[in-house]
């Protein structure tokens, strides 16, 4: 019996386009009402001109794999999809190409929407959104103005990085050692401007605890916490004794406040403001000089400094804890935004503090009992002794541990008045504006006799104007400034002349609360209705690289946790669960002469990797196994293979390349093996289901019912690899039991390939096995118990400990039995025959191994 031959390009596009027309995807269709919801979301793209290659479908693949999975368990599943369209990358590239960014991303979007149906992914495209559309950004500065309400949008002089070739103000994470991460290489420059910032740092602490309720990657969360660097410590109260007569406090910050006795000398920044007062007229020019010398420095420099330089006051303060005077030092390996910008040297207990005692002769005082370390004649020990033990050297303390000796001391100091417990977190307030074009302008109206304004809610939104020269300025404003038509209003308050804001919002504000508008986007009455983000949030599964651990996930996390405050959504995290999915490397070439990278089609990729060298100079090549990218010349492109081998193979080669949470090295060889297991499926489904088979034996039944719990339980716990694995040792299997399988088996099957090869399974689903629902509202096949017979078994036959097959044999089958079995088996030939067995090991009920020579 001759079946249709297997032929995707016939049938994937125009599935896709039914799919469309029919708005399948769409959640509001009625035919989903009465289903629960899913929020599946993947992480916000934004649309570059270069296009998507086979790393960016892996991430798109893995989230619809599991999109269409919880599908077909009964669920309404929303998808969306839309741009984050705002930012550096879409304005310098506008720059470079002379276009217009409102164009040029235009054109962007159309590629990029065009590739990603080609994925044919469940997204519910009647909910695309776009950060640059008006009608989106009037509520992100609507939310804004939300959060100038609350006081935590102000303004502050700032020094900022400043990048003379990008003419930008940098985040600090877009510095790399002092360098612009976004020209690389432009050395950086500190100015101080005044800018808006967001009060983050009011959130530290819940954004620090509420991790734990996350079901988020513990890596991730790992991320974040240091990040937020959340310290639990005291600050201690000094007393020094100015040249003046005066008496100053002066306050350190310290994590081991039971080290108290062990206190030899005090530590200030250098832009520690007690140091006009404290400073002996003796000493003061050596301490100008320090001054001048480490503001030289950059902040990256100085934090990078090994040398542990530093200064004496001259003056000595008073440790409450024991009377003892100790001197006071500046240095710069104390930073001045930290704690209190003052610390209390411990050197016997802290790594710096030792270096810098032993560099300039000042006293170790052991007061944590080191054990099992090395000392000096004196027994004085050679290095910081950071571990636990007995206290000692502490008067009262003595003999008792670290953290009782914490209380008691932290207690003494309270009932004395000279200190108190205290958290500190590394986290700064987050910089919220560019001087830039392209971003949404700050809604706010400067006026002289009012001061800062908000834009009247209704007056919302403030719309970036066309400009000609969206090119920044030489000074460092934004082009806005420019634009007198712009910038010149009347004051809302006053009715005075006023001016406009002219910064614009950095590249994460479109993206910090997109989740919340997919629900409901053509909403022009608020940013959601509270219906739709009751029904719809939180998100239950963010899919996204890696590289967003910290910044996105933490602001969004933050603006979430702002409006659950204000009442506007009920929940306070966005999103319950997260999966990073690992990223698609191949090799990169490089010759090291040219400086440059060399693309596919200047290489023989046939040839030996030692033997490949560069067309230009002859140089060998530099070859490494590096993340995806155009700029490193080692992409591949999904549409030629999608044209060869179809989508669907494509979508089965992403999953099986690895483990989805890991990187994985691309080979183009995957894709040729998955073409080859769905044309082996397509043929074996297609003649199985000609034969009409009444009922299926019981080992077809069981094999199939297994088949079932393998793929199953190995797409929830996210292991796709592995469900691609077992349809492929399925099918070894069921090619020999050919004739045994009623449609229903077949069926089982084909709902099983739903997720991962949606067109393949549709197109047997409808256009052979003649079904009329989608494949995809289908209920996902469930693994029954006692299939079949319940005396057969699925065997395991294993070659030298590997399994290799399976038979099926019955319940408590001796060792010959199940020989004879096996060498009916077709398999037998293939894995056994012609070879000489050295043992056989057999387990009853359980497994057969043949150890061979
Ligand atoms: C005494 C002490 C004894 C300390 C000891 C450590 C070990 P984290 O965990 O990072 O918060 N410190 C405080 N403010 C600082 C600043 N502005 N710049 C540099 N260092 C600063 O660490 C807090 C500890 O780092 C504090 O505890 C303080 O040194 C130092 F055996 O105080 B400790
Ligand atoms: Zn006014």
């Amino acid at each position: 019996m001759a079946v249709k031959k297997f032929e995707p390009n016939m049938y994937e596009s125009s599935w896709r386009k039914r799919w469309e027309e029919e708005d399948v995807y769409n959640v509001d269709n009625p035919i989903n009402a009465t289903k629960k919801k899913y929020y599946c979301l993947d992480m916000f793209p934004y649309p570059s001109g270069e296009g998507l290659h086979v790393g960016h479908w892996r991430g798109y693949v893995l989230s619809d794999v599991w999109a269409r999975y919880k599908m077909a368990q009964g669920y309404n599943v929303l998808h969306p999809m839309g741009w984050d369209n705002f930012g550096l990358p879409a304005e310098n590239d506008a720059i470079r190409k002379e276009i217009h960014p409102k164009i040029s991303t235009a054109h962007n979007i159309n590629n990029m929407k065009r590739q990603l149906k080609e994925i044919g992914c469940v997204y519910d495209w009647s909910k695309e959104l776009n950060t640059t559309d008006p009608g989106y950004y009037k509520w992100t500065q609507f939310l804004f103005l939300k959060m100038f309400e609350q006081g935590l949008a102000y303004q502050e002089l700032q020094t900022v990085n400043w990048c003379n070739h990008c003419k930008v103000v940098l985040a600090n994470e877009e510095v790399e050692g002092g360098k612009c991460e976004r020209c690389g290489g432009t050395d950086i420059e500190r100015r101080e401007i005044n800018q808006w910032m967001l009060k983050i740092t009011q959130y530290a602490d819940r954004l620090s605890t509420d991790l734990d309720k996350l079901d988020w990657p513990e890596k991730v969360k790992d991320m974040q916490r240091n990040w937020i660097g959340k310290s639990v410590g005291a600050n201690v109260k000094f007393k020094v004794k100015c040249p003046d007569q005066s008496i100053e406090d002066l306050v350190v910050y310290t994590t081991r406040p039971e080290t108290l006795f062990g206190v030899s000398f005090i530590v200030i920044a250098p832009e520690h403001k007690i140091i006009e007062k404290i400073v002996l007229g003796s000493k003061q020019n050596e301490v100008n000089d320090y001054i001048r010398k480490t503001h030289l420095l950059s902040n990256v420099e100085r934090q990078m400094n090994k040398d542990k330089s530093g200064v004496f006051t001259g003056n000595y303060a008073v440790n409450p804890i024991n009377g003892r005077t100790i001197p006071i030092w500046i240095a710069n390996y104390v930073l001045k935004d930290y704690g209190t910008g003052a610390i209390m040297a411990v050197p016997a207990h802290d790594e710096r503090d030792f270096c810098y005692a032993a560099k300039y002769n000042l006293p170790i005082i052991e007061v944590i009992e080191a054990k099992n370390v090395e000392r000096d004649d004196a027994g004085i020990l050679k290095e910081a002794y950071t571990g636990e033990g007995k206290i000692v050297n502490s008067d009262y303390l003595n003999g008792l541990d670290i953290v009782s000796a914490r209380k008691i001391v932290i207690k003494k100091l309270e009932e004395m008045g000279c200190g108190e417990s205290k958290v500190n977190f590394k986290m700064r307030d987050w910089i919220f504006a560019r001087q830039r074009y392209w971003g949404e302008p700050i809604p706010i109206i400067h006026c002289e006799h009012c001061g800062v304004v908000p834009v009247p809610y209704d007056q919302l939104p403030v719309e970036l104007p066309d400009v000609e020269s969206y090119q920044p300025t030489d000074d460092g404003s934004s082009p806005l400034a420019r634009i007198e038509e712009f910038v010149n209003t009347t004051c809302p308050k006053c009715g005075k002349l006023a001016k406009r804001e002219t910064d614009t919002m950095p590249q994460w504000a479109g993206s910090c609360w997109y989740f919340l508008r997919y629900p409901d986007v053509k909403n022009c009455e608020s940013f959601a209705s509270k219906d739709k983000l009751r029904k719809w949030l939180p998100v239950d599964m963010y899919v996204g690289g890696i590289e967003h651990a910290v910044l996105h996930l933490l602001y969004a996390r933050f603006w979430t946790k702002v409006f659950y405050d204000l009442k506007l959504v009920e929940f306070d995290e966005p999103f319950v669960r997260l999966f990073n999915q690992g990223m698609i490397t191949r090799d990169s070439h490089r010759c090291k002469k040219c400086n440059r990278y060399v693309y596919d089609n200047e290489i023989d990729l046939t040839i030996p990797k030692e033997e490949r060298v560069c067309q230009t100079c002859g140089e060998k090549l530099e070859i490494n196994c590096i993340k995806m990218s155009k700029s490193k010349g080692n992409v591949v492109s999904p549409d030629e293979l999608v044209n060869q081998y179809g989508t669907d193979a494509l979508r089965i080669s992403e999953l099986f390349v690895g483990d989805p949470s890991l990187d994985a090295e691309w080979s183009d060889k995957g894709i040729k093996g998955a073409y080859k297991l769905l044309n082996r499926y397509w043929k074996f489904l297609l003649e199985e289901s000609e034969k009409k088979v009444e009922t299926s034996s019981d080992r077809a039944k069981i094999a199939v019912n297994e088949l079932i719990k393998d793929v199953t339980c190995r797409i929830e716990s996210f292991k796709f690899n592995t469900a691609i694995a077992a349809f492929m040792q399925f099918i070894n299997e069921a090619e020999k039991m050919s004739g045994e399988y009623s449609q229903k088996e077949l069926d089982n099957i084909v709902k099983l390939f739903g997720p991962i090869a949606p067109h393949f399974a549709e197109e047997i689903w409808i256009n052979h096995f003649g079904n009329k629902e989608h494949v995809f509202n289908m209920k996902y096949p469930i693994y029954e118990d006692g299939v079949g017979d319940n005396r057969l078994l699925k065997f395991p036959v294993s070659i030298n400990g590997k399994t290799k097959f399976f038979v099926y044999v019955e319940q408590g089958a001796t060792q010959s039995q199940v020989e004879d079995i096996v060498k009916s088996d077709d398999s037998y030939i293939k894995y056994l025959q012609g070879n000489e067995v050295v043992k056989i090991i057999f387990v009853p009920n359980r497994q057969i191994n043949y150890v061979l020579k």
